[in-house]
């Protein structure tokens, strides 16, 4: 096995040592490296145990070793324990972009940033700085001046944090960890090796790409109908309501509110008949209370989670002194998976994971005591939840998407969680938590998406409107305009506020609303495309501009502007001179608004040579059929374009049997004349013909025209 450290520097090291004293630093040479991968390699320190990291959390199996390491490594990895903390340095050579790191607010560009991975409740994101939040990617995306990219996972649960100054730093207070460094052509290629190791994002329901309407709460039950309703009559598309904690009975998961809700097959009945789909919470505290069923037969069991003298450990959430679900156990993972059998049955569609850091109102740090006990099993051993805690959400998400398939084998489960690790993608998708009504929150969802995005996680979305605090109708506006393009689309706001919904705030906003939900929808044929390629390739769904072209540097901190897949830039009203990629992208509109002499919608721009499927302008998913499609097309300078178009049935599995359709788009001109093709290239679903109108999207004045020519449908080839 390679040495990675080489003479030299193991001398400076250690007569540094010397210096500052060598009973408070010493540093610890890698024990030896392998290449798991084409460009993937795992460095361990030589104390590495083991027992206190594996198995994984982030990966999806254990790295199988290929060999040793080729010679031409242009990084170094060292690790080092200082007065008890685990580090790994990274030295990645020359100067290099950082991205990543999970949930982070704050600019896209990570370079000169810490982040503290301890997952927290963080309202208002007011807490340590914003430095903690919800969730733990212990990874750092990089890019070099010529496009090439580094990636750096660190395979450790434990509290850490990432310093990224001109090297990437991991300093753990847990045992020595194993690093995974991941070196690829471009950034594309580097995510996909991400999905690869931590798991890819399973293909979600077609439902959940639609636009979804929160707060907390929509209660009682007819307020909940009124909401749908007013959708419906307003003609502003819409897929989901989302009940939030009042319609529990004393805020006991699993229970409805015998005055609130008290027939919830009738509201999910309503519902459906509507073509909406309901998604009810689910916290992990469970009611400290003798007589409720839940409580019972987890005591029964024995699955709570314990405090260090080995009793069930008891905190306060909403429901007053709860008990929490020990996830590291199998039979506790069972056990919850279980309850969502009969609670499934009223007809919920999806369940929204919440306060899972876990969130506990009377705990140092809003959270257990890190010496609580999770017992484990054969699998994960027993540990304290400093080694847990991190995970705590992930695995709940995990037990959580394993009881929902049981209970409802034929659909795809949706969960939405607030805290969640590195591969949680895996399980469910994710929001930014309580984020505020203003300006800056506004702004800083755009690089937080990013990089979650470039952290593996494609599908997040922050509260929009904001969660705390009254939106002006101005910014309502401007977030709803700008938030149909984040890969989850939905308005939230807390207890208290004013009502945030789209016609909440008269009538101008209205009408931008239903504009910029119109346009989602019309996009729906294109977004499922690129969730689909998520789902493939672990190509975020929304895309940083420097996306467009690797190598151009002044693209690598833009993060107002930003694309949606690779063929649509999307440049917010509010952006102010972003850095936009060169070539020939021109504007296009949607529902037949015109961006610029509108204040709220984002300029849409199509790359030159792609061609973007569209859909009708329909209210929600459920009318989306494969009968009309219209392809924007943008010739490139030879004359040609090209997209694709993926389309199934929406929901189940028989999609991973075949049972789809991708197809391939092609436009070239000819004597002033666009002929277009389509042609199914993958699946096995049969498709009949279906009509096609084609907009030529050319360069102004001319701007689009409905294009005159031949259309080649070749569906089922
Ligand atoms: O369940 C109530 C809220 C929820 O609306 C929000 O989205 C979560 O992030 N929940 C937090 C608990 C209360 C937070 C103040």
């Amino acid at each position: 096995m390679k040495k990675i450290l080489n003479r030299p520097i193991k001398i400076i090291m250690l007569l540094l040592n010397l210096i500052i004293g060598g009973f408070c630093f010493s540093l610890i040479s890698q024990e030896r490296s392998a290449l798991i991968g084409e460009g993937i390699t795992i460095y361990y320190p030589n104390n590495y145990q083991s027992v206190f990291h594996e198995p994984s959390f982030a990966l999806v199996q254990e790295p199988i070793e290929q060999g040793d390491l080729p010679e031409d490594r242009n990084i170094s990895v060292a690790f080092d324990s200082i007065q008890g903390k685990s580090i790994a340095t990274i030295n990645v050579g020359e100067e290099v972009d950082f991205y990543g790191t999970g949930e982070v607010t704050g600019e896209l560009l990570r370079n000169g940033k810490v982040r503290t991975l301890w997952n927290t409740d963080n309202y208002g994101y007011m807490r340590y700085h914003a430095l903690q939040l919800y969730q733990s990617h212990p990874w750092v995306m990089g890019v070099r001046s010529d496009g090439t990219a580094i990636g750096v996972l660190a395979d450790n649960t434990w509290k850490q944090r990432i310093v990224l100054d001109d090297k990437i730093s991991f300093e753990s207070e847990g045992p020595a960890f194993r690093v995974i460094v991941i070196q690829k052509k471009d950034p594309a290629e580097l995510l996909h090796a991400l999905a690869d190791l931590t798991g890819h994002m399973p293909l979600p329901p077609l439902w959940s790409l639609g636009y979804q309407q929160c707060r907390w709460s929509y209660y009682p039950d007819s307020r909940v109908r009124e909401i749908a309703d007013t959708f419906r009559l307003k003609k502003i598309p819409c897929d989901v309501i989302w009940m939030d904690i009042h319609y529990m009975e004393g805020y006991r998961i699993f229970t409805f509110s015998e005055e609130y809700f008290p027939n919830p097959v009738g509201l999910n009945n309503y519902l459906h008949a509507k073509d909406f789909k309901s998604i009810w919470m689910i916290d992990p505290g469970v009611k400290y209370d003798e007589d409720y069923f839940i409580y019972k037969s987890g005591t029964d069991k024995d699955v709570w989670v314990k405090n260090a003298q080995g009793e069930d450990f008891v905190g306060d959430v909403w429901p007053g002194p709860c008990v929490f679900p020990d996830f590291t156990q199998q039979k506790t993972q069972k056990w919850w998976a279980s309850q969502y059998k009969d609670y499934l049955a009223t007809g919920i569609d999806g369940v929204w994971n919440d306060m899972n850091e876990p969130s506990v109102f009377n705990g140092p740090g809003w959270t257990m005591p890190v010496d609580n006990m999770h017992l484990g099993d054969e699998i994960l051993p027993k540990a304290s939840h400093e080694r847990y805690h991190n995970v705590y959400g992930m695995l709940m998400v995990k037990s959580s998407r394993e009881g929902i398939l049981a209970a409802i084998p034929e659909k795809r489960p949706f969960i939405l969680t607030r805290s969640n690790f590195l591969g949680g993608q895996r399980y469910a998708a994710t929001w930014t938590g309580d984020n505020l009504a203003i300006w800056d929150h506004l702004k800083t969802s755009i690089p937080m998406v990013l990089n979650f995005g470039l952290s593996g996680q494609p599908c997040s979305g922050p509260d929009i409107g904001g969660f705390g605090g009254n939106a002006t109708p101005e910014l309502y506006g401007q977030w709803i305009a700008t938030g149909v393009f984040y890969p989850f689309s939905r308005s939230h706001t807390a207890e208290g506020t004013n009502n945030q919904e789209p016609w909440a705030f008269g009538e101008e906003i209205e009408q931008v609303s239903r504009t910029a939900i119109s346009r989602r929808y019309r996009l729906l044929p294109y977004l499922y495309t690129l969730f689909y390629k998520a789902s493939q390739t672990g190509m975020p769904v929304m895309q940083p501009v420097f996306f467009a072209d690797f190598k151009d540097e002044s693209l690598r901190s833009e993060d107002e502007a930003f694309l949606l897949g690779s063929d649509l830039l999307i440049i917010p009203k509010w952006a102010t001179e972003p850095s936009l990629p060169e070539g020939n992208w021109r504007t296009v509109s949607l529902v037949g608004e015109d961006s610029k002499n509108d204040a709220y919608q984002p300029e849409i721009k199509i790359r030159e040579g792609a061609i973007v499927p569209l859909t009708s302008i329909i209210q929600n998913t459920t009318s989306y059929k494969l009968d009309t499609i219209t392809l924007l097309v943008s010739l490139d300078e030879q004359e040609k374009a090209r997209g694709e178009l993926y389309y199934d049935e929406g929901e189940g599995f028989g999609y991973q049997e075949g049972m789809y359709k991708l197809f391939e788009l092609k436009a070239e001109k000819n004597n002033d004349k666009l002929s277009v093709s389509v042609s199914g290239i993958q699946g096995k679903m049969e498709i009949a013909p279906f009509n096609i109108k084609v907009e030529w999207i050319t360069d102004e004045p001319a701007k689009k025209s409905i294009a005159s020519g031949e259309i080649v449908l070749d569906v089922n080839q």
